[in-house]
């Protein structure tokens, strides 16, 4: 791979900061070196979609935007193959998964083409006889920054809307996975988006990402990440009131009722588990097994959890790849070391004696609601289990967590699930179905899983601000004031 990778202003720039070698989880061989953004090269990017925004016709010319974003779409289908392929090496998913993200990504890039194709502003005629436009406007220059798990998926969730609205771009993918999205960029460019409208950079968050949320001419900042990271950001864009999304993490439960078919529910707590290695913000990482099944349905998952395939993720049978690196990974055996110090039965969860960063999909049983591994985002392939009595203890167990993210629900009662959904406060709820984003429909989180939503309407509207015309045709005498 050459040196420039860094995209600022339609060019193709080498990074001057730190060298970073980038680790394929798989075998932990180097894939290849990447040259970071400086602080100031970063700065530059900004500019450069300052400049953008405020002197070109990007923001103002739809027709321009919905056609690049269209090609965009199409470009990135037609190189489906060599894109998963990276994003599976860089990641660690298994590659079926990384074929859906493509999918999925391709998917948003039209939705939001044809959405803000259809837009247009409200009209209303007022009772005094003036009439009002309600007009959205793109926002300005986004800083987006998303983590590893999902470089391409998550980043489309972003620059689709963003682009789509009028917006102006500087995009920072995590340092561990920056290679779907050089790729990417690469298509962008290709696709005909003016300079200036997309700036990628490279490196972590001390230098790049803290450029990004600081500077004065950024007017919004979307983040996807840890929660500590989008406490901090919160607070940094909180000093100049730059708008800002979070989408953060979770803890997200699966309530599992007594009428549940006991076979398909194992299946679904083992995908909501342990689905792209339990490496995802909705991951259903609490089971709350109904007290009459809860036996059956641990017999049955322990059985079962062996059967996952687990390996190299370039494979089209592996179910489980490696986790992302050996940092994490030391993350995730330490919380399993806590779980068991804190009185928790632990199946599963043996680090797996070949090259790279493989784990045992793990679970906790004999668990408490106010233990750490119940609590806190773990982010690997590790389930807690617990049982509850009735729906009302189902409810208070689903609710304990600052998180809010996502839950599921499994019954053959819709109208019994339907009402546990109404009193679970997290932004998705899946019933009888789990994982799926639908691209039409919002995604975000309930208490400090973040603020705001992406995806559906909700996420175009994230990257725009409103304004209100009202007027009169003409200008008659106002009569308040009685001037001579
Ligand atoms: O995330 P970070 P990390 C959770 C998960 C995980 C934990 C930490 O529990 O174990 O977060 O993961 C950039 N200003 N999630 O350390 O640090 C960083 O370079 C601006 C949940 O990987 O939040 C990367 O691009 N940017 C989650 C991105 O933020 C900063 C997915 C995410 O990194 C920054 C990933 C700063 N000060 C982890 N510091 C989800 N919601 O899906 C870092 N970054």
């Amino acid at each position: 791979m050459v040196n420039e990778q860094l995209f600022i202003n339609g060019v193709w720039v080498e990074g001057k900061g730190q060298i970073r070698e980038i680790i394929n989880p798989a075998d932990g061989n180097i894939l290849t070196e990447i040259y970071e953004a400086t602080e100031n090269q970063t700065k530059q990017a900004v500019e450069a979609a300052r400049y953008a925004f405020d002197k070109t016709d990007w923001s103002f010319n739809k027709d321009m935007r919905v056609k690049v974003l269209l090609q965009i779409a199409n470009l990135l289908e037609s190189n489906a193959d060599e894109i998963s392929e990276i994003e599976t090496n860089n990641t660690g998913k298994p590659i079926r998964e990384s074929e859906m993200d493509i999918q999925d990504s391709v998917a948003c890039l039209r939705y939001y083409a044809e959405l803000v194709k259809s837009e247009s502003p409200l009209q209303i005629e007022m009772n005094d006889g003036s009439l009002s436009h309600v007009i959205s406007e793109p926002i300005g220059v986004c800083s987006l920054i998303v983590p590893w798990n999902f470089p391409l998926l998550l980043g489309m969730w972003k620059i689709a809307p963003a682009l789509a609205a009028g917006n102006t771009i500087v995009f920072k993918p995590s340092e561990l996975t920056p290679l779907s999205l050089i790729l990417f960029t690469e298509l962008l460019t290709d696709a005909g988006v003016p300079e200036g409208v997309f700036n990628l950079v490279l490196g972590d968050g001390v230098t790049a990402g803290s450029a990004m949320t600081t500077d004065s001419d950024v007017d919004k900042v979307s983040f996807t990440g840890g929660v500590e990271t989008g406490r901090k950001i919160n607070e940094i864009c909180a000093k100049t009131f730059k708008r800002v999304s979070l989408e953060l993490g979770g803890k997200s439960p699966m309530v599992v009722l007594d009428d549940a078919d006991v076979d398909k529910a194992v299946e679904w707590i083992l995908f909501g588990g342990f689905f792209n290695q339990g490496e995802v913000c909705v991951a259903s990482s609490r089971i709350l097994i109904h007290e009459s099944i809860y036996n059956t349905v641990i017999n049955e998952l322990c059985k079962k959890m062996k059967s996952i395939n687990i390996g190299s993720p370039v494979e089209k049978t592996t179910e489980m790849g490696p986790i992302i690196s050996e940092e994490h990974l030391n993350k995730i055996l330490n919380y399993l070391t806590i779980g068991v110090n804190e009185g928790a039965c632990l199946t599963g969860g043996k680090r797996i004696n070949r090259d790279g960063y493989y784990i045992e999909p793990a679970i906790f049983t004999n668990v408490k609601q106010h233990m750490q591994i119940v609590q806190e985002e773990i982010f690997g392939p590790v389930i807690t289990i617990q049982s509850f009595k009735n729906d009302e203890e189902a409810i208070q167990l689903a609710n304990g967590t600052k998180f809010g993210l996502a839950a599921g629900i499994i019954s053959k009662n819709v109208a019994r699930a339907n009402d546990i959904a109404s009193r679970i406060k997290a932004g998705t709820i899946w019933i009888n179905n789990y994982h799926i984003p639908y691209v039409e429909a919002p995604w975000g989180g309930y208490k400090q899983s973040g603020i705001g939503r992406e995806l559906g309407p909700h996420g175009l509207a994230a990257f725009t601000e409103v304004k209100h015309v009202n007027r009169y045709n003409t200008l008659e005498s106002l009569d308040w004031y009685k001037l001579d």
